[in-house]
């Protein structure tokens, strides 16, 4: 392979991470679409095109073979002999989307999903269920991806699973004897390690680790009552002794919801806190336990799932140009911009203390 091609696709790949980093500027907004949650949305959004996922984890194997011959001695300059890198293959099958100015032609790429997308009904049209299975299948990959890449860096005996000290192998005897529970601590850690570890082998397997590394899209629920339980530890101007009055609701939980609930319904079904604390205090004793939150934990700590659905909204209400609730090609490709405009986090590597209510 040519070093022009590669460095046709690193130019390609860095436009994509920097050019696009102002999101909703290019579109007008409508309806009653919130400008601050939809940054977050964008932010937390999978990558709509799968091949711009293999652009940029291409990129990132660039970036560490680099890394691994800059330390040993063997690259001086930012530059690589491109020859080695694996994934010819992925370089190769990208080349073809290419546009004359090594840019990836969104549009080609689009009239090809297009079909991909179209399923249910093969009728040209593309509804809110089809936007969203395909929108949450990127989003399952990537979680997939990022619990693969952790286990994988940190599997030091290469049986597939972490014990506790594999992945935190800085952890002294002494830390782990005193056992704090403070956030972040070995204490901490370690509880939530032995939530996540179901089977209580001490070890966290594929599963377990994707649980333990995102609580929020955990299907465990020992694991979703430990990270309310957490979250409410946190709350710390009250004594809240976990379990949250009415003031406590209103102050840190329902302002999160109604946010999304906003969002979701438009603004036309979004209940008040009275109504949404008493529905959710089931035995009526004017506390909401972590048991009793979970029916609207996706709302307060959207995981990928959530945020698949988010970014559909998002999506549907930016390019439904007559309104009909389906997408053609035409309107896909009269909004192209906003199916590649993608804020990146850094990897997608979720912080504890990135929500910004509880
Ligand atoms: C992108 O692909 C489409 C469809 O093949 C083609 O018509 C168009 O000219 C391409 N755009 C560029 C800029 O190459
Ligand atoms: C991990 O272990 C759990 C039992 O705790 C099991 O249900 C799950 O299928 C296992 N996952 C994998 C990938 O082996
Ligand atoms: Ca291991
Ligand atoms: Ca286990
Ligand atoms: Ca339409």
């Amino acid at each position: 392979m040519s070093k022009a091609v590669v460095y046709t696709l690193l130019a390609t790949a860095t436009i994509i991470f920097f050019k696009f980093l102002s999101p909703l500027k290019h579109e007008e907004q409508k309806g009653s679409f919130n400008r601050r949650f939809g940054y977050k949305i964008l932010e937390r959004a999978p990558t709509f095109d799968p091949i711009v996922t293999k652009i940029e984890r291409e990129v990132e194997q660039i970036k560490q073979q680099q890394k691994i011959e800059f330390h040993n001695n063997k690259v001086v300059i930012p530059g690589v002999d491109l020859g080695s890198t694996t994934s010819v293959y992925n370089v190769a099958e990208t080349y073809q989307f290419l546009t004359s100015g090594g840019k990836l032609n969104t549009t080609l790429r689009l009239m090809i999903l297009f079909p991909l997308l179209d399923r249910e009904t093969k009728d040209g049209f593309i509804v809110f269920n089809e936007l969203e299975s395909w929108i949450a299948q990127r989003s399952l990959e990537r979680l997939d991806y990022s619990t693969q890449t952790e286990l994988e860096s940190k599997d030091e005996d290469g049986d597939l699973s972490l014990s506790f000290r594999e992945y935190l192998p800085h952890l002294t005897e002494n830390d782990i004897e005193k056992n704090e529970m403070t956030h972040g601590e070995a204490g901490w850690w370690r509880e939530r390690f032995d939530i996540a570890d179901s089977d209580h082998n001490g070890l966290l397997n594929f599963t377990e680790l994707r649980d333990f590394l995102h609580p929020e899209d955990s299907k465990n629920p020992e694991m979703l009552k430990w990270m309310i339980r957490d979250r409410f530890k946190r709350i710390d101007d009250q004594e809240i002794k976990g379990k949250l009055n009415f003031n406590e609701f209103e102050d840190h939980v329902y302002s999160t919801y109604e946010n999304y609930m906003d969002f979701e319904t438009n603004g036309v079904d979004v209940p008040k806190a009275n109504d949404k604390f008493a529905e959710l205090d089931v035995n009526k004793d004017q506390f909401i336990t972590p048991e009793e939150l979970l029916p609207i934990l996706p709302y307060l700590y959207p995981g990928e799932l959530a945020y698949a659905k988010y970014y559909t909204c998002y999506l549907m209400n930016e390019a439904d140009d007559n309104e009909d609730k389906q997408l053609t090609l035409e309107e896909m490709l009269n909004h192209e911009f906003i199916f590649y405009n993608t804020v990146y986090a850094d990897g997608h590597e979720e912080s504890d203390d990135d929500h910004d209510e509880l």
